[in-house]
Protein backbone atom coordinates (compact mmCIF):
# COMPACT_ATOMS: atom_id res chain seq x y z
CA UNK A 1 0.00 0.00 0.00
CA UNK A 2 3.12 2.29 0.91
CA UNK A 3 4.71 1.47 -2.39
CA UNK A 4 1.87 3.33 -4.66
CA UNK A 5 2.60 6.57 -6.80
CA UNK A 6 1.01 9.65 -6.03
CA UNK A 7 -1.77 10.12 -7.76
CA UNK A 8 -4.14 13.24 -8.14
CA UNK A 9 -7.63 13.37 -9.72
CA UNK A 10 -8.05 16.09 -11.86
CA UNK A 11 -12.11 15.33 -13.29
CA UNK A 12 -14.87 13.32 -11.93
CA UNK A 13 -17.56 12.45 -14.23
CA UNK A 14 -21.19 11.33 -12.77
CA UNK A 15 -23.30 9.17 -14.15
CA UNK A 16 -26.95 7.90 -13.52
CA UNK A 17 -28.24 4.68 -15.17
CA UNK A 18 -30.85 3.00 -14.93
CA UNK A 19 -31.21 -0.49 -15.06
CA UNK A 20 -33.89 -2.83 -14.47
CA UNK A 21 -33.03 -5.81 -11.98
CA UNK A 22 -33.96 -9.35 -13.87
CA UNK A 23 -36.15 -9.98 -10.66
CA UNK A 24 -37.97 -7.28 -7.88
CA UNK A 25 -36.11 -7.57 -4.92
CA UNK A 26 -38.12 -7.18 -1.90
CA UNK A 27 -36.68 -6.27 1.58
CA UNK A 28 -38.77 -5.54 4.82
CA UNK A 29 -38.55 -1.82 4.12
CA UNK A 30 -39.40 -2.05 0.71
CA UNK A 31 -39.22 -3.56 -2.97
CA UNK A 32 -36.57 -2.22 -5.74
CA UNK A 33 -37.04 -3.79 -9.64
CA UNK A 34 -35.38 -0.63 -11.60
CA UNK A 35 -32.62 0.45 -10.19
CA UNK A 36 -30.91 3.67 -10.36
CA UNK A 37 -27.52 4.07 -10.05
CA UNK A 38 -25.05 6.69 -9.64
CA UNK A 39 -21.62 5.73 -11.42
CA UNK A 40 -18.35 7.80 -11.25
CA UNK A 41 -15.64 8.09 -13.38
CA UNK A 42 -12.52 9.27 -12.11
CA UNK A 43 -8.99 10.59 -14.02
CA UNK A 44 -5.58 12.05 -13.68
CA UNK A 45 -4.29 14.65 -15.97
CA UNK A 46 -2.64 11.90 -17.45
CA UNK A 47 -5.56 10.37 -19.01
CA UNK A 48 -5.48 7.64 -16.24
CA UNK A 49 -9.24 6.89 -15.56
CA UNK A 50 -11.29 4.43 -13.18
CA UNK A 51 -14.82 3.46 -12.40
CA UNK A 52 -16.21 3.26 -9.29
CA UNK A 53 -20.05 3.20 -7.82
CA UNK A 54 -22.49 4.60 -5.58
CA UNK A 55 -24.43 2.12 -3.37
CA UNK A 56 -27.15 4.60 -2.41
CA UNK A 57 -30.70 3.28 -3.30
CA UNK A 58 -33.45 5.02 -5.00
CA UNK A 59 -35.46 5.38 -1.84
CA UNK A 60 -34.24 6.17 2.51
CA UNK A 61 -35.82 2.41 3.64
CA UNK A 62 -32.12 1.14 4.02
CA UNK A 63 -30.06 4.11 4.68
CA UNK A 64 -30.79 7.96 5.16
CA UNK A 65 -28.40 7.85 2.19
CA UNK A 66 -30.19 7.99 -1.78
CA UNK A 67 -29.20 8.66 -5.19
CA UNK A 68 -30.24 11.93 -5.26
CA UNK A 69 -28.35 13.06 -1.35
CA UNK A 70 -25.26 11.23 -3.08
CA UNK A 71 -25.29 13.49 -6.25
CA UNK A 72 -25.44 16.64 -4.38
CA UNK A 73 -23.14 15.72 -2.16
CA UNK A 74 -20.42 14.57 -4.48
CA UNK A 75 -21.23 17.33 -6.79
CA UNK A 76 -21.43 19.58 -3.80
CA UNK A 77 -19.34 18.87 -0.99
CA UNK A 78 -17.24 16.01 -1.81
CA UNK A 79 -15.49 16.27 -5.33
CA UNK A 80 -14.19 19.89 -4.61
CA UNK A 81 -11.93 18.20 -1.66
CA UNK A 82 -10.52 15.81 -4.30
CA UNK A 83 -9.75 17.19 -7.28
CA UNK A 84 -6.89 18.61 -7.64
CA UNK A 85 -5.58 17.21 -4.70
CA UNK A 86 -2.43 14.93 -4.59
CA UNK A 87 -2.51 11.93 -2.66
CA UNK A 88 0.83 9.73 -1.01
CA UNK A 89 -1.17 7.03 -1.08
CA UNK A 90 -5.03 6.24 -2.02
CA UNK A 91 -5.70 4.95 2.05
CA UNK A 92 -5.33 9.75 2.44
CA UNK A 93 -8.68 9.62 0.44
CA UNK A 94 -11.15 8.60 3.45
CA UNK A 95 -9.68 11.40 5.78
CA UNK A 96 -10.06 14.31 3.02
CA UNK A 97 -13.46 13.30 2.70
CA UNK A 98 -14.78 12.88 5.79
CA UNK A 99 -13.32 15.82 7.90
CA UNK A 100 -16.02 18.00 9.41
CA UNK A 101 -18.69 15.92 6.73
CA UNK A 102 -21.44 13.89 8.88
CA UNK A 103 -22.99 10.80 7.36
CA UNK A 104 -22.75 10.75 3.46
CA UNK A 105 -20.48 7.51 3.88
CA UNK A 106 -22.11 6.01 0.49
CA UNK A 107 -21.16 9.28 -1.29
CA UNK A 108 -17.72 9.51 0.45
CA UNK A 109 -17.22 5.80 -0.40
CA UNK A 110 -18.01 6.17 -3.80
CA UNK A 111 -15.62 8.27 -4.41
CA UNK A 112 -13.11 6.91 -1.92
CA UNK A 113 -13.00 3.30 -3.40
CA UNK A 114 -13.07 5.29 -6.83
CA UNK A 115 -9.56 6.59 -5.55
CA UNK A 116 -8.26 2.97 -4.63
CA UNK A 117 -9.88 1.98 -8.16
CA UNK A 118 -7.10 4.59 -9.76
CA UNK A 119 -4.38 3.36 -7.70
CA UNK A 120 -4.47 -0.13 -8.11
CA UNK A 121 -4.64 1.12 -11.87
CA UNK A 122 -1.62 3.29 -12.00
CA UNK A 123 0.81 1.09 -9.87
CA UNK A 124 -0.58 -1.73 -12.56
CA UNK A 125 -1.36 -3.88 -9.69
CA UNK A 126 -5.07 -5.60 -9.20
CA UNK A 127 -7.17 -3.93 -6.84
CA UNK A 128 -7.35 -6.84 -4.95
CA UNK A 129 -3.54 -7.18 -4.43
CA UNK A 130 -3.23 -3.80 -3.45
CA UNK A 131 -5.50 -3.95 -1.08
CA UNK A 132 -3.70 -7.00 0.79
CA UNK A 133 -5.98 -9.81 -1.10
CA UNK A 134 -4.65 -13.19 -0.72
CA UNK A 135 -7.89 -15.61 -1.97
CA UNK A 136 -7.91 -16.61 -5.90
CA UNK A 137 -11.94 -17.55 -5.44
CA UNK A 138 -14.20 -16.23 -3.20
CA UNK A 139 -17.04 -18.19 -1.85
CA UNK A 140 -20.69 -16.97 -2.89
CA UNK A 141 -24.14 -16.70 -1.40
CA UNK A 142 -27.38 -15.38 -2.82
CA UNK A 143 -29.55 -13.17 -0.87
CA UNK A 144 -33.56 -14.24 -1.73
CA UNK A 145 -36.14 -11.40 -1.65
CA UNK A 146 -39.41 -11.68 -0.03
CA UNK A 147 -41.21 -14.36 -2.17
CA UNK A 148 -45.11 -14.67 -2.29
CA UNK A 149 -45.75 -17.48 -0.01
CA UNK A 150 -43.36 -20.47 1.56
CA UNK A 151 -43.75 -22.96 -0.77
CA UNK A 152 -42.30 -20.31 -3.91
CA UNK A 153 -39.74 -19.66 -1.35
CA UNK A 154 -38.45 -23.47 -0.55
CA UNK A 155 -38.88 -23.79 -4.11
CA UNK A 156 -36.39 -21.12 -4.97
CA UNK A 157 -34.25 -22.25 -2.53
CA UNK A 158 -33.67 -25.51 -3.43
CA UNK A 159 -32.80 -24.27 -7.04
CA UNK A 160 -30.60 -21.48 -5.57
CA UNK A 161 -28.44 -24.46 -3.56
CA UNK A 162 -28.65 -26.89 -6.38
CA UNK A 163 -27.22 -23.34 -8.36
CA UNK A 164 -23.97 -24.14 -6.10
CA UNK A 165 -24.68 -21.31 -3.68
CA UNK A 166 -22.49 -21.79 -0.37
CA UNK A 167 -24.75 -19.48 1.77
CA UNK A 168 -28.85 -18.87 0.89
CA UNK A 169 -30.05 -15.90 2.90
CA UNK A 170 -33.72 -14.47 3.25
CA UNK A 171 -35.10 -11.52 3.52
CA UNK A 172 -37.78 -11.79 6.67
CA UNK A 173 -40.38 -9.36 8.10
CA UNK A 174 -42.93 -10.08 10.32
CA UNK A 175 -45.95 -11.57 8.91
CA UNK A 176 -43.65 -13.27 6.24
CA UNK A 177 -40.96 -15.03 8.32
CA UNK A 178 -41.19 -18.34 10.51
CA UNK A 179 -43.37 -20.22 8.40
CA UNK A 180 -41.49 -18.91 5.11
CA UNK A 181 -38.24 -20.34 6.50
CA UNK A 182 -39.76 -23.38 8.31
CA UNK A 183 -40.51 -24.18 4.58
CA UNK A 184 -37.43 -23.95 3.20
CA UNK A 185 -35.69 -25.45 6.17
CA UNK A 186 -37.97 -28.82 5.69
CA UNK A 187 -37.03 -28.39 1.87
CA UNK A 188 -33.73 -28.45 1.59
CA UNK A 189 -32.62 -30.20 4.70
CA UNK A 190 -31.13 -29.76 8.48
CA UNK A 191 -27.60 -29.11 6.88
CA UNK A 192 -27.80 -26.86 4.16
CA UNK A 193 -26.40 -23.08 5.30
CA UNK A 194 -29.65 -20.51 5.30
CA UNK A 195 -29.73 -17.38 6.92
CA UNK A 196 -32.31 -14.59 7.51
CA UNK A 197 -32.13 -10.53 6.96
CA UNK A 198 -34.41 -8.81 8.54
CA UNK A 199 -33.34 -5.57 7.73
CA UNK A 200 -34.57 -3.74 11.11
CA UNK A 201 -37.83 -5.15 11.40
CA UNK A 202 -38.40 -6.30 14.50
CA UNK A 203 -38.55 -5.21 18.29
CA UNK A 204 -36.73 -6.74 21.10
CA UNK A 205 -40.76 -7.37 22.12
CA UNK A 206 -41.44 -9.55 19.09
CA UNK A 207 -40.59 -12.33 21.20
CA UNK A 208 -42.56 -15.07 19.05
CA UNK A 209 -40.83 -14.76 15.79
CA UNK A 210 -37.41 -14.36 17.11
CA UNK A 211 -37.56 -17.19 19.37
CA UNK A 212 -38.75 -19.24 16.76
CA UNK A 213 -36.40 -18.36 14.27
CA UNK A 214 -33.58 -19.58 16.75
CA UNK A 215 -35.05 -22.77 16.84
CA UNK A 216 -34.18 -23.29 12.50
CA UNK A 217 -30.33 -23.87 12.79
CA UNK A 218 -29.31 -20.97 11.08
CA UNK A 219 -25.63 -19.37 10.14
CA UNK A 220 -27.45 -16.21 11.44
CA UNK A 221 -29.89 -13.63 11.77
CA UNK A 222 -29.05 -10.13 10.20
CA UNK A 223 -30.27 -6.85 11.73
CA UNK A 224 -32.98 -8.06 12.72
CA UNK A 225 -33.35 -4.61 15.42
CA UNK A 226 -32.68 -0.92 14.64
CA UNK A 227 -29.62 0.41 13.09
CA UNK A 228 -28.73 2.56 16.12
CA UNK A 229 -29.93 0.09 18.51
CA UNK A 230 -26.65 -1.99 19.50
CA UNK A 231 -27.98 -2.06 23.30
CA UNK A 232 -31.07 -3.79 22.79
CA UNK A 233 -29.16 -6.86 19.77
CA UNK A 234 -26.58 -7.36 22.96
CA UNK A 235 -29.72 -8.13 24.76
CA UNK A 236 -31.31 -10.09 22.04
CA UNK A 237 -27.63 -11.83 21.74
CA UNK A 238 -28.48 -13.11 25.12
CA UNK A 239 -31.38 -14.60 24.10
CA UNK A 240 -30.59 -16.04 20.96
CA UNK A 241 -28.23 -19.19 20.38
CA UNK A 242 -28.15 -18.34 16.62
CA UNK A 243 -25.23 -15.69 16.29
CA UNK A 244 -26.97 -11.61 15.40
CA UNK A 245 -25.30 -10.20 12.34
CA UNK A 246 -25.15 -6.68 11.96
CA UNK A 247 -25.44 -4.52 8.83
CA UNK A 248 -27.02 -1.94 8.89
CA UNK A 249 -25.86 -0.99 12.20
CA UNK A 250 -21.90 -0.52 11.92
CA UNK A 251 -21.18 2.33 9.65
CA UNK A 252 -18.16 3.00 10.89
CA UNK A 253 -15.38 0.99 12.76
CA UNK A 254 -15.75 2.13 16.30
CA UNK A 255 -19.23 0.51 15.74
CA UNK A 256 -17.77 -2.74 15.87
CA UNK A 257 -15.58 -1.88 18.62
CA UNK A 258 -18.91 -1.39 20.46
CA UNK A 259 -20.67 -4.31 19.15
CA UNK A 260 -17.57 -6.41 20.61
CA UNK A 261 -17.77 -4.63 23.75
CA UNK A 262 -20.96 -5.16 24.07
CA UNK A 263 -21.80 -8.26 22.48
CA UNK A 264 -24.18 -6.94 20.12
CA UNK A 265 -23.48 -9.43 17.64
CA UNK A 266 -21.21 -12.01 16.76
CA UNK A 267 -20.79 -11.71 12.72
CA UNK A 268 -20.12 -8.43 10.73
CA UNK A 269 -21.52 -7.98 7.11
CA UNK A 270 -19.15 -5.70 6.02
CA UNK A 271 -20.39 -3.35 2.50
CA UNK A 272 -17.67 -0.94 1.85
CA UNK A 273 -19.91 1.43 0.41
CA UNK A 274 -21.80 1.47 3.93
CA UNK A 275 -18.82 2.61 5.90
CA UNK A 276 -17.02 5.30 4.07
CA UNK A 277 -15.48 3.30 1.42
CA UNK A 278 -11.70 0.72 1.82
CA UNK A 279 -9.67 2.59 4.11
CA UNK A 280 -12.62 1.75 6.81
CA UNK A 281 -13.24 -1.68 5.57
CA UNK A 282 -9.52 -2.04 6.09
CA UNK A 283 -9.77 -1.41 9.14
CA UNK A 284 -13.24 -2.78 10.33
CA UNK A 285 -11.13 -6.40 8.63
CA UNK A 286 -8.56 -5.60 11.50
CA UNK A 287 -10.67 -5.81 14.22
CA UNK A 288 -13.00 -8.30 13.41
CA UNK A 289 -9.50 -10.36 13.23
CA UNK A 290 -9.03 -8.93 16.74
CA UNK A 291 -12.03 -9.37 18.54
CA UNK A 292 -12.70 -12.77 16.94
CA UNK A 293 -16.11 -11.16 15.09
CA UNK A 294 -17.36 -13.75 12.25
CA UNK A 295 -16.88 -11.22 8.72
CA UNK A 296 -18.38 -11.63 5.19
CA UNK A 297 -19.10 -8.99 2.19
CA UNK A 298 -22.16 -7.88 2.12
CA UNK A 299 -24.03 -6.25 -1.40
CA UNK A 300 -25.94 -3.35 -2.07
CA UNK A 301 -27.41 -5.21 -5.82
CA UNK A 302 -24.05 -3.57 -7.49
CA UNK A 303 -23.58 -3.29 -11.14
CA UNK A 304 -19.93 -5.57 -12.33
CA UNK A 305 -18.36 -2.25 -10.97
CA UNK A 306 -19.30 -2.15 -7.55
CA UNK A 307 -19.08 -5.86 -7.49
CA UNK A 308 -15.10 -5.89 -8.43
CA UNK A 309 -14.58 -3.62 -5.19
CA UNK A 310 -16.76 -6.05 -3.33
CA UNK A 311 -14.35 -9.12 -4.56
CA UNK A 312 -11.33 -7.46 -4.23
CA UNK A 313 -12.46 -6.72 -0.21
CA UNK A 314 -13.66 -10.06 0.13
CA UNK A 315 -10.55 -11.64 -0.97
CA UNK A 316 -8.56 -10.55 2.31
CA UNK A 317 -7.97 -13.36 5.08
CA UNK A 318 -10.58 -12.56 7.45
CA UNK A 319 -13.94 -12.84 5.41
CA UNK A 320 -14.02 -16.34 6.00
CA UNK A 321 -18.01 -16.77 5.47
CA UNK A 322 -19.78 -16.52 1.93
CA UNK A 323 -20.34 -12.96 0.33
CA UNK A 324 -23.32 -11.63 -0.95
CA UNK A 325 -21.50 -11.79 -3.90
CA UNK A 326 -23.64 -13.71 -6.78
CA UNK A 327 -22.56 -13.42 -10.46
CA UNK A 328 -23.91 -10.93 -13.10
CA UNK A 329 -26.83 -12.85 -14.22
CA UNK A 330 -28.21 -12.80 -10.93
CA UNK A 331 -28.88 -9.77 -11.24
CA UNK A 332 -28.87 -8.51 -14.56
CA UNK A 333 -29.64 -9.05 -17.91
CA UNK A 334 -26.79 -7.60 -19.53
CA UNK A 335 -23.91 -6.16 -17.32
CA UNK A 336 -22.16 -2.93 -17.79
CA UNK A 337 -18.76 -5.20 -17.81
CA UNK A 338 -16.93 -7.78 -19.88
CA UNK A 339 -16.28 -10.34 -18.90
CA UNK A 340 -19.18 -10.50 -16.88
CA UNK A 341 -19.07 -12.13 -13.45
CA UNK A 342 -19.62 -16.11 -12.97
CA UNK A 343 -19.80 -18.29 -10.60
CA UNK A 344 -18.04 -21.60 -10.96
CA UNK A 345 -18.78 -24.05 -7.85
CA UNK A 346 -20.58 -21.48 -5.61
CA UNK A 347 -17.71 -19.31 -6.39
CA UNK A 348 -16.64 -16.08 -7.70
CA UNK A 349 -12.89 -15.65 -9.16
CA UNK A 350 -10.67 -12.63 -8.50
CA UNK A 351 -8.72 -11.11 -10.89
CA UNK A 352 -5.70 -11.14 -8.89
CA UNK A 353 -3.42 -11.04 -11.95
CA UNK A 354 -5.59 -8.11 -13.69
CA UNK A 355 -4.94 -4.64 -13.62
CA UNK A 356 -7.05 -2.20 -11.68
CA UNK A 357 -11.12 -3.72 -11.15
CA UNK A 358 -10.18 -6.69 -13.46
CA UNK A 359 -12.93 -6.19 -15.76
CA UNK A 360 -13.45 -3.92 -18.67
CA UNK A 361 -16.35 -1.23 -18.60
CA UNK A 362 -18.47 -1.31 -20.85
CA UNK A 363 -18.57 3.00 -21.96
CA UNK A 364 -20.88 2.16 -25.02
CA UNK A 365 -23.72 0.29 -22.66
CA UNK A 366 -22.92 2.67 -20.25
CA UNK A 367 -23.71 5.98 -22.42
CA UNK A 368 -26.89 4.02 -23.45
CA UNK A 369 -28.60 3.54 -19.76
CA UNK A 370 -27.24 7.01 -18.95
CA UNK A 371 -29.96 9.39 -17.83
CA UNK A 372 -27.78 12.07 -16.44
CA UNK A 373 -24.38 13.49 -16.58
CA UNK A 374 -22.28 15.83 -14.67
CA UNK A 375 -18.76 16.65 -15.15
CA UNK A 376 -16.46 17.91 -12.26
CA UNK A 377 -13.40 19.50 -12.94
CA UNK A 378 -11.04 21.28 -10.08
O1 LIG B 1 -29.54 -5.85 3.69
O2 LIG B 1 -28.01 -6.87 2.67
C1 LIG B 1 -28.98 -6.12 2.64
C2 LIG B 1 -29.81 -5.22 -0.98
C3 LIG B 1 -30.23 -3.93 -0.84
C4 LIG B 1 -30.29 -3.38 0.42
C5 LIG B 1 -29.90 -4.14 1.53
C6 LIG B 1 -29.46 -5.43 1.39
C7 LIG B 1 -29.45 -5.99 0.11
C8 LIG B 1 -29.08 -7.37 -0.15
C9 LIG B 1 -28.58 -7.67 -1.55
O3 LIG B 1 -29.24 -8.27 0.64
C10 LIG B 1 -27.38 -8.53 -1.57
C11 LIG B 1 -26.80 -8.58 -2.96
O4 LIG B 1 -26.37 -7.56 -3.51
O5 LIG B 1 -26.76 -9.69 -3.50
MG1 LIG C 1 -28.56 -6.82 5.27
Amino acid sequence: MNGSPPLEVSRVTMREIHLPLVELFEISSGATRDRRICLLELETADGARSWSECVAGENPNYSPETVETAWIAIRDWLAPRLLGRELAAPSEAASLLAESVRGHRMARAALEMGVWGLAAELAGSSLARLLGGVRERVETGISLGIQSDPEALARRARLELDAGYRKLKMKVRPGADVEFVEAVRRAVGGDAPLAVDANAAYRLEDTGALEALDELELMMVEQPLAADDLVRHARLQERMKTPLCLDESVRDPHHVEDMAALDAGRIVNLKPGRVGGLAASLKIHELCTQHGLGLWCGGMLETGIGRAYNVALASLPGFELPGDLSPSRRYWAEDVVEPEWTMEDGRVQVPLGRPGLGVQVRRDRIEELTVREERLEG
